[in-house]
């Protein structure tokens, strides 16, 4: 779908297609000033023609890294019946919640349903692919080789030109934000709900948000979050020397729990401290969901033009992260050098499928509120390089090389690395005002594919979402995949026809999954992982996987299935939680996350999330408000549950207006 349709309203699009270009990689070596003759312009050929051979020998490396894992994978699974050694893969929110996994599992089942396609043609694919890449590399250094220095000079130059255009184009953005009329947010506020119980937990909730903001505010104020038991501010990799996630994180929060002095103590931190300017390696993912869309989230609420301010500039930093030969964005930016690239860990270089699929939303708005295409456009690239390439079974794989712009290795999952991706789907076509049709097609092909491929029944009956591994089940469920019941459950209204029921009971049954995780463990609260084998049923089995870290996924599928069915148990569940929150992980300084949530005692890992204030304590209190708070088809919640509003088309604005 082209960009243009998902911007109605756009005031002043400034010109400029896709930045694109090799991000300052052939320009960095150069000095500018240099002249292009004599001995000078000799060196930078040599140059260019030891890059040249260099890229294609790391071409080479990277076709046989990607694509040999999944072939050893095949054979060991098929012909060795040996465990084969899993690549390591991370919680795709890498910082507090990254772990490694176990690298080995002996109990991948061959025989699961999800079974690959033909081995030996696959493996032919994949050579030919390799072949492929190779003869591109040797031809181009040949073309090369054929070009006079001049012309070499030449390219160079421009290409640089290129990158500096791009820069400054992408710094104009914001330095000249056009006027935007401030909508008046819908349901910001609530009513108190007329049930005394239910307002006396809500009551509650607003309490425990007010001890974690006093206890970040007391200890670690202005940094990224807080250790409330050592009582000192805690920094985590993922922001490099941004800081106040807390604060960007919490501002929604305080809003709608309307805790107005706090909202202003945090509004002007960000007016007079929070500074991007900074020499950061970042976490593209992460701070686009927290300081992104926390920032567009307290401006489509306040209406305050700092934080619209704050939101285009930093939009504009990430910008860089996309100069890759196929736009697929860098996981990790120097946010002053617009340097990028990927986590060391990932499989071949690639991009992680979460990581870049969840930026569609807040950049949407970004170019709504700034009025310049550029950031619509670098995610409908996205979504292009995404609807070209071939799917597995119709899965999509969790690792793409931003290079090649071919998958990685074929692991797909609804969990880390693969989880807000699908959620983004969904959204988009949400937000869009159920406009962008290509996302909901793209959105219920993959579930379909998921359903087929993923989603099991336990002997007792809960149903649950593996992870597939080049065609191998790991009959595992994280607690970042039970975000899944509420995104089937809100997309069941738009499904494809007679699946509505359908999807909602899927919603149901997930969330049913995993409250049992929760009420198997001593501490009632839910393990980072569960397993489904070797007798075990909704329990984690790995020591490393029984830890809880103040997680939302849980409660934000209540949250959905509470205001789709009014189911009460929804809101039993959910005081459970809070239950063993306040009995657990509160302490003096604030809430701990836990190491074991088996263990009769607490052992604690001393973090304040700030996904806690931003998420957790935000899905509880709308569990026990009215409908009217924050209305789901006036607000979507991007993946750290910051509101995004709905881009109603003209017309259904106006019919809002008049109401
Ligand atoms: C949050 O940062 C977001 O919800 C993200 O999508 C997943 N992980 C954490 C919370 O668990």
């Amino acid at each position: 779908m082209p960009v243009g349709g998902l911007l109605p309203l756009f005031s002043s699009p400034a010109g400029g297609g896709l930045g694109g270009g090799l991000g300052g990689g052939l320009g960095g070596g150069g000095s500018g000033s240099r002249k292009a003759s004599g001995p000078a312009a000799f060196r930078l050929t040599e140059k260019f023609v030891l890059l040249l051979v260099f890229s294609a020998f790391i071409t080479l490396c990277f076709g046989a890294i990607f694509f040999l894992p999944d072939s050893s994978k095949l054979l060991s699974g098929v012909l060795f019946h040996s465990s084969p050694a899993l690549q390591p893969a991370a919680d795709h929110k890498s910082g507090p919640g990254a772990r490694a996994e176990d690298a080995a599992d002996g109990r991948a089942r061959r025989g699961e349903e999800g079974a690959p396609g033909d081995p030996a043609a696959a493996l032919e694919d994949n050579l030919a692919r390799i072949r492929e890449n190779h003869e591109r590399a040797l031809r181009e250094a040949k073309e090369t080789l054929q070009k006079l220095p001049e012309e070499i000079q030449r390219d160079i130059l421009l290409e640089k030109e290129k990158v500096a255009q791009d820069q400054l184009r992408d710094k104009a953005v914001f330095r000249r934000l056009p006027p935007v009329d401030f909508v008046p947010p819908i349901g910001a506020v609530g009513r108190e709900p007329a049930d005394a119980a239910i307002r006396e937990k809500r009551a509650k909730i607003k309490e425990m948000m007010k001890h974690a903001w006093n206890n970040y505010k007391r200890y670690a104020w202005g940094l990224n979050e807080l250790k409330p038991i050592s009582k000192e501010g805690h920094s985590s990799s993922l922001f490099g020397s941004i800081k106040g996630a807390t604060i960007v994180d919490a501002l929604d929060t305080l809003f709608i729990m309307e805790m107005k002095d706090e909202f202003e103590e945090a509004k002007s931190w960000v007016e007079e401290n929070l500074d991007f300017n900074v020499n950061a390696e970042v976490s593209v993912f992460e701070v686009n969901i927290r300081f992104v869309g926390g920032l567009l989230s307290a401006y489509y609420l306040s209406g305050e033009e700092i934080f619209r301010k704050k939101a285009v500039e930093l939009g504009v930093k990430l910008l860089p992260a996309f100069h890759t030969p196929s736009g697929i964005p860098w996981a990790l930016l120097n946010i002053k050098s617009g340097i990028g690239r990927n986590w060391p860990w990932a499989s071949g270089g690639s991009s992680i499928l979460a990581e870049f699929g969840t930026l569609h939303l807040e950049f949407l708005h970004l170019s709504h509120l700034s009025g310049n295409p550029i950031f619509a456009e670098k995610v409908m690239n996205i979504r292009t390089v995404l609807n070209n390439l071939e799917k597995p079974q119709g899965l999509y794989p969790n690792y793409l090389n931003p290079s090649s712009g071919q998958w990685g290795q074929y692991h797909v999952s609804v969990g880390g690395l693969g989880d807000s991706f699908y959620e983004y789907l969904l959204k988009a076509w949400l937000m869009s005002d159920k406009t962008d049709l290509e996302a909901k097609k793209m959105y219920f092909d993959a579930v379909q594919a998921i359903e087929t491929h993923l989603i099991r029944k336990s002997s007792r009956g809960l149903t649950y979402i593996a992870e597939w591994k080049g065609g191998l089940l790991e009959h595992k469920m994280g607690h970042l995949t039970c975000f899944a019941g509420g995104m089937f459950a809100l997309g069941a209204d738009d499904a494809p026809a007679g699946l509505t029921q359908h999807y909602l009971q899927l919603g149901a049954e997930i969330a049913r999954t995993c409250y049992e995780s929760y009420n198997r463990t001593f501490m009632k609260l839910g393990p980072e992982a569960f397993r489904f084998d070797g007798g075990v049923e909704a329990i984690a089995t790995r020591q490393n996987e029984k830890y809880y870290i103040l997680r939302p996924e849980v409660v934000e599928t209540y949250m959905y299935m509470w205001r789709l069915t009014h189911d009460p148990k929804y809101r039993k569940w959910a005081w459970e939680a809070v239950e063993a929150l306040e009995n657990h992980c509160r302490v003096n300084g604030g809430y701990s996350g836990l190491r074991d949530v088996y263990l009769r005692h607490e052992s604690y890992d001393d973090v304040q999330q700030s996904f806690f204030l931003a998420e957790t304590l935000k899905y509880l209190y709308l569990i026990f408000s009215d409908d009217d708070l924050l209305p789901l088809e006036h607000w979507i919640f991007n993946t750290e549950a910051h509101l995004l509003p709905v881009l109603s088309t003209n017309k259904k604005e106006v019919e809002v207006n008049e109401k």
